[in-house]
């Protein structure tokens, strides 16, 4: 029998905390066989509306549910957690810009990441999905010395589900049948999503993308600004930003950290930079990754050509900006 495991969501009486902590709670995230017990960290404010969640995963009866927290104190809530996914923080919200939410969620992040450090599991995995995600991380990262680095990660998984299924909307093909894109950099609209690694699975065998989108300029210009716009699209669309889709690709991440990549697919995460593909070391960016055994590894030896080489660089500046940007604020 495993061992029952403790799964953190913060934000969780929020909008992808509602959806997460379900399909944690069924057994999305880590399995059919993990039994786990659900810790859910929100604000004062929203402590009644995280009772109610509360109420509503009981009322659910999940047999994979072994216990639920909710609570609004850090240090009960980060206590003994071996997985902790970051939803809760200051949201960018319309009209507003990046670097008046920055020095709000520093604090949050720093303050988060000393509980972490205190009180979690020592080999704690980490997933931040709250906006700005990378930064964020970074700052947990930075003040949580004795995690080790490759714990934190960002979410760039669900940019990576929406690049595979733009593609397999344009062939006409499951989304199942197509893989290896990549998301590199910053979980922002400078992001950049290359096709160029991308294979899509059909009767005659493997075929790349560009085999058999013959439009070049479509994957180089309409595909990329629709997924770098999809989340804008979203919030168009529904007037709330995407809840079911980032609880989806975030159970996604972990579960895939943590049960491994199937052999010849990677994924995209957020991870601490290690200078690979000439990505400023001491970033938080997103990578291509496999993963085996509860670790992550930046894919290696890709071709990178010239136009990939400039979006990749202007990606990596916005996060060395913001970097800069979010120290400022600790001075
Ligand atoms: P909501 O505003 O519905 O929920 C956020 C929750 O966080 C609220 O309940 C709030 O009370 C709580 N919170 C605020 N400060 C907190 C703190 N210090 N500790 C604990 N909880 C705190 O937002 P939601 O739609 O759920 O989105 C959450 C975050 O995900 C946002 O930052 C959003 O920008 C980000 N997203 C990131 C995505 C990604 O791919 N990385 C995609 C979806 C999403 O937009």
């Amino acid at each position: 029998v495993k061992e029952v495991l403790r799964v953190l969501v913060t934000g969780a009486a929020g909008q992808i905390g509602y959806a997460l902590a379900a399909m944690i709670a069924r057994g999305v995230m880590l399995g059919p066989d993990q039994a786990v017990i659900i810790h859910m960290l929100d604000i004062p404010p929203a402590t009644e509306a995280l009772n109610g969640v509360k109420m509503e995963l009981v009322d659910a009866a999940f047999p994979l549910l072994k216990g639920v927290i909710a609570t609004t104190d850090v240090v009960e809530a980060f206590t003994g957690v071996n997985i902790a996914v970051m939803v809760g923080g200051f949201p960018l919200q319309e009209g507003m810009e990046r670097k008046e939410v920055m020095p709000k969620n520093v604090s949050i992040y720093k303050a988060q990441a000393s509980a972490l450090e205190k009180h979690a599991d020592p080999n704690c995995k980490v997933l931040v999905v709250a906006n700005p995600a990378n930064t964020n991380a970074l700052i947990l990262k930075e003040f949580s010395p004795s995690i080790p680095a490759k714990n934190i990660t960002c979410l760039t998984r669900l940019d990576h589900n929406r690049a595979l299924s733009q593609i397999a909307e344009r062939l006409n093909v499951h989304v199942s049948d197509v893989k290896n894109v990549i998301i590199w950099g910053n979980h922002s609209s400078t992001q950049y999503p290359d096709v160029n690694h991308v294979t899509i699975m059909t009767k005659d065998g493997e075929k790349k993308v560009r085999e058999l989108v013959s439009d070049d300029q479509w994957l180089n210009g309409e595909f990329i600004t629709t997924v770098q716009q999809r989340g804008a699209a979203i919030i168009k669309a529904r007037k709330l930003s995407s809840a079911l889709s980032a609880a989806s690709s975030a159970c996604d991440h972990i579960r895939d950290w943590v049960l491994g990549t199937s052999k010849g697919t990677w994924v995209s995460m957020g991870v601490y930079s290690d200078g690979s593909y000439g990505v400023p070391a001491g970033l938080i960016y997103s990578f291509p990754v496999t993963c085996e055994k509860g670790e992550w590894s930046i894919v290696q030896g890709l071709k990178i050509d010239d136009f990939s080489r400039a979006k990749m660089d202007a990606t990596a500046n916005e996060l060395a900006e913001e970097k800069s940007m979010a120290h400022s604020f600790l001075e």
